[in-house]
C-alpha cells in the first residue's frame, strides 16, 4: 500500500489547502448563509458546529475520500470483531465491549466476552451498593466514609475526571480521593485528615506492577495497619482493580475483593471497566449503568452513521486537516463547566498517548505530523489567563468548545454569563475585528495593531442540555473514537505507549545510585552532576 502522503486524497488535499489559504471564515461565512447550521450534527445528545473550521464542502469531500483510502470503515469493523488492531502489542482493542447493551456479541479469540464484563458489573454493583448503604464494614465495624483511590495514567486519570464531572450526582456523605504521584506529598496530604478506620482504598493497577501505585499502596497499609494493628484488617479496606490475581494476592487483598478486566481493555480507554469502581462508588450503579448507555449511543453512532453524518469520524478528520494540511500544532479543549475540570489532563493521556508516535502499524517512519500538543483549561479562568494567545498569539490553536445548556448549579445569571463567554470566544477567534472597525470605534492612532484582531481561528463547539453520566459517556466516546479515526489515517498503533518506556528503566537505575553514593556513576556528566548534587542530602 501506498504510503499515506502518496496517497491522491492526501495530494489533493495539499493542493487544496493552497487553494483555501487566502480564503477567510468570514467569506465562507458570507458565501453560504446557512453555514452555521449546514455545518453542524447531532448524535448520543451531542450537537457539534464545525462551521467555524476552515472547510468547505470540498474540504469535507475529499477528507472522506481519505479516510475511506486508508480503510477507516475496514478498521472501525477489525475492532468490533476483536481483531489484534493493537499491531505492536497483538492485542484487540475492545473497550467498546465494556458497554455492550442485551443481545450484543463481542468476540475474542473466539470467545464472546459480554458475559463476563455483565458479571464483573454486576460484582462491582453488590459491592458498591454495600459500601454506600453502610453494610460493608471498616475493621472496627464503622461504615466507610472515605474511598481513596490509589492508580496512575490510565488507573486514575479516567475515575478521577469522572468522579469531578459527576460529582452532582455523588454521595455528598463519602469523600473521594485520587492518589497517583510517587511524591509521598500526594499520598500524605490525601489521607491526613481521614480515619483508618472509615477509609477504602481501591487500588488500581491493570498489571500491578506499577512502581509509583506499588509505592502508595503499600504506604497505604501501612497507614492503615499502625492504626489498626493488625494485618487482616486490610482486607476489610483494601479492593483491588487488576488483571493480574497472582500480584494481588501477594499483596495481602482477599482475592474475592478483586475486581477484574482483561488485556483488551488499554490503560487510557479503561474508565468505564472496573477501573470505574471509584467512580461506581461515588455516583452508584444505576449512574454507572447510564454512564455506560452514553458511550453505547455514541459507540453505535461511530459503527453505523455515513461517515458524513458521524460526529466522531468527522471530529478526527477536521483533526488531520488542522494538523496535516493547516500545520497547526496544538488543540486547546476549554469545558465551559466547572465539573469538566480534570476534562483536559483526561484527554491529554488519551489522545498524546495513543496518536504521539511517528511510526507506522509497517514500521516506517512517518512523513507527516501526526498527534497536536493537548492541552485546556475550564472557561471561563482560561479567558483571564492564555486566551491572549489564541486570539493574537503568532501560533495557531484548534479549540474545543463544550458546554451544556442547563445548568446544575443555578445562581442568578451565571449560566447565562458563561455560555455567552463560551459562545463569544468562538465568534472572536473566527471573525475578528478588522482595522476599520478598530478605526471606528475611534482607537488612538498608535494602538490600532494592537487591537486588531485578524481572526480566521478554528474551533469546534460542542454542546449538550445537561451534563448527566449518559452525555459524560457520550463526550468520552466521542473523543476516544475520534482518536482512533485521527491514528487510522496516520497509519499508526493508538493503542500501544512504548514512548512510555525509556524514562522508566533509567529511573530504575538511577534510584538506587542516589541511595547510596558509593555506587559509581557511569551516566552523560550532567546526568552523573545531577545524582551527585541530589545525593548530597545523604553524605
Ligand atoms: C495507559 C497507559 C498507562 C497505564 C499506567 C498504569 O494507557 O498504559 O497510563 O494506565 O502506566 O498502569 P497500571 O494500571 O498497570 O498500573
Amino acid at each position: 500500500m501506498p504510503g499515506r502522503t502518496e496517497l491522491a486524497a492526501w495530494k489533493a488535499l495539499v493542493a487544496h489547502a493552497d487553494a483555501l489559504a487566502g480564503t477567510h471564515l468570514r467569506e465562507l461565512f458570507a458565501a453560504d448563509s446557512r453555514r452555521g447550521e449546514r455545518l453542524g450534527l447531532e448524535a448520543a445528545g451531542w450537537y457539534l458546529d464545525y462551521s467555524k473550521n476552515r472547510v468547505t464542502a470540498d474540504t469535507l469531500r475529499l477528507l472522506l475520500q481519505l479516510a475511506d483510502a486508508c480503510g477507516l470503515r475496514e478498521h472501525i469493523d477489525a475492532m468490533w470483531r476483536g481483531e489484534a488492531i493493537n499491531s505492536t502489542e497483538k492485542r484487540a482493542a475492545l473497550h467498546v465491549a465494556l458497554r455492550a447493551q442485551t443481545g450484543e456479541e463481542f468476540l475474542v479469540d473466539g470467545i464472546d466476552v459480554v458475559p463476563e464484563v455483565r458479571a464483573t458489573l454486576e460484582r462491582m454493583a453488590d459491592f458498591s451498593n454495600r459500601v454506600r448503604s453502610g453494610e460493608w464494614k471498616g475493621h472496627t465495624g464503622m461504615p466507610i466514609r472515605a474511598v481513596v483511590n490509589i492508580g496512575i495514567g490510565g488507573s486514575d486519570l479516567g475515575p478521577a475526571m469522572a468522579c469531578e464531572a459527576l460529582r452532582h450526582y455523588s454521595r455528598r456523605d463519602l469523600e473521594f480521593r485520587f492518589v497517583s504521584n510517587v511524591d509521598g506529598t500526594d499520598f500524605s496530604e490525601a489521607t491526613r485528615d481521614l480515619d483508618p478506620a472509615q477509609t477504602l482504598f481501591v487500588v488500581c493497577s491493570k498489571t500491578f506492577t506499577t512502581q509509583e501505585t506499588l509505592a502508595n499502596a503499600h504506604a497505604a497499609r501501612t497507614w492503615l495497619l499502625q492504626a489498626m494493628g493488625v494485618e487482616h484488617a486490610v482486607s476489610r479496606h483494601f479492593v483491588a482493580v487488576s488483571t493480574n490475581a497472582v500480584e494481588v494476592a501477594k499483596f495481602g487483598v482477599d482475592t474475592a475483593n478483586r475486581f477484574g478486566f482483561r488485556d483488551w481493555v488499554g490503560g487510557r480507554y479503561s474508565m468505564d471497566s472496573a477501573i470505574g469502581l471509584s467512580t461506581m462508588l461515588a455516583i452508584g450503579a444505576e449512574n454507572f449503568r447510564g454512564m455506560l448507555g452514553g458511550f453505547h449511543a455514541m459507540d453505535a453512532h461511530f459503527r453505523s452513521a455515513p461517515f458524513a453524518r458521524n460526529l466522531p469520524v468527522l471530529h478526527g478528520l477536521l483533526s488531520v486537516w488542522n494538523t496535516n494540511f493547516l500545520a497547526i500544532e496544538s488543540a486547546a479543549v476549554l469545558p465551559y463547566d466547572q465539573y469538566l475540570k480534570r476534562l483536559p489532563a483526561y484527554l491529554q493521556q488519551l489522545v498524546m498517548e495513543s496518536n504521539g508516535k511517528q511510526i507506522t502499524h509497517g514500521g516506517r517512519r512517518v512523513e507527516y505530523a501526526t498527534s497536536p500538543v493537548w492541552w485546556g483549561e475550564p472557561g471561563t479562568n482560561g479567558q483571564h489567563s492564555f486566551y491572549q494567545l489564541l486570539h493574537q498569539g503568532t501560533r495557531r490553536v484548534a479549540c474545543d468548545f463544550i458546554g451544556f445548556r442547563d445548568a446544575l448549579n443555578p445562581l442568578g445569571n451565571q449560566h447565562e454569563l458563561l455560555l455567552a463567554n463560551l459562545i463569544a470566544q468562538a465568534e472572536a477567534l473566527a471573525f475578528g475585528k478588522s482595522r476599520q472597525q478598530v478605526e471606528a470605534d475611534g482607537t488612538e492612532q498608535a494602538l490600532i495593531p494592537h487591537r486588531v484582531f485578524e481572526g480566521n481561528r478554528t474551533s469546534n463547539v460542542l454542546l449538550a442540555e445537561r451534563l448527566t453520566p449518559a452525555t459524560l459517556g457520550a463526550l468520552v466516546a466521542l473523543y476516544e473514537h475520534s482518536v482512533f479515526v485521527q491514528g487510522v489515517i496516520w497509519d499508526i498503533d493508538s493503542f500501544d505507549q512504548w514512548g512510555v518506556e525509556l524514562g522508566k528503566q533509567l529511573a530504575a537505575r538511577i534510584a538506587p545510585e542516589l541511595a547510596d553514593p558509593k555506587l559509581p556513576l557511569a551516566h552523560d556528566s550532567s546526568t552523573n552532576a545531577l545524582i551527585r548534587r541530589m545525593r548530597l542530602r545523604n553524605t
